[in-house]
């Protein structure tokens, strides 16, 4: 069987490595593309570009107009909360 964890952290290294292409971080087309290319699924507005700006500039900590590997990390992290808050239910609470 095969270890499903490890497989899923290495995809979300090498998608940002493969992405970034030899540099630290995604500029705006780089991170353009990988959105609508590997998140359109779990994103409701992945296909929209101005949707996809504005993402990226709140990950954007730093404020230098690109995406680090820690921002992105943050993008992935936010899926996975809403994933797993869509599977419990927990997000009916409208707060
Ligand atoms: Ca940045």
């Amino acid at each position: 069987m095969s270890n499903y964890m490890e497989s899923a952290i290495k995809t979300v290294v090498t998608t940002f490595l493969g992405s970034a292409k030899g540099k630290d971080n995604l500029d705006g087309g780089s991170f353009q593309k990988l959105v609508k290319k590997q998140l359109g699924g779990m994103m409701e507005n992945a296909n929209v570009s101005s949707a996809v700006k504005e993402m990226q500039q709140g990950l954007d900590e730093n404020n230098d107009g690109k995406v680090s590997f820690q921002e992105y990390l943050t993008l992935i992290g936010y899926l996975a909360t809403s994933l797993s808050e869509r599977k419990t239910g927990s997000n009916a609470d409208a707060s």
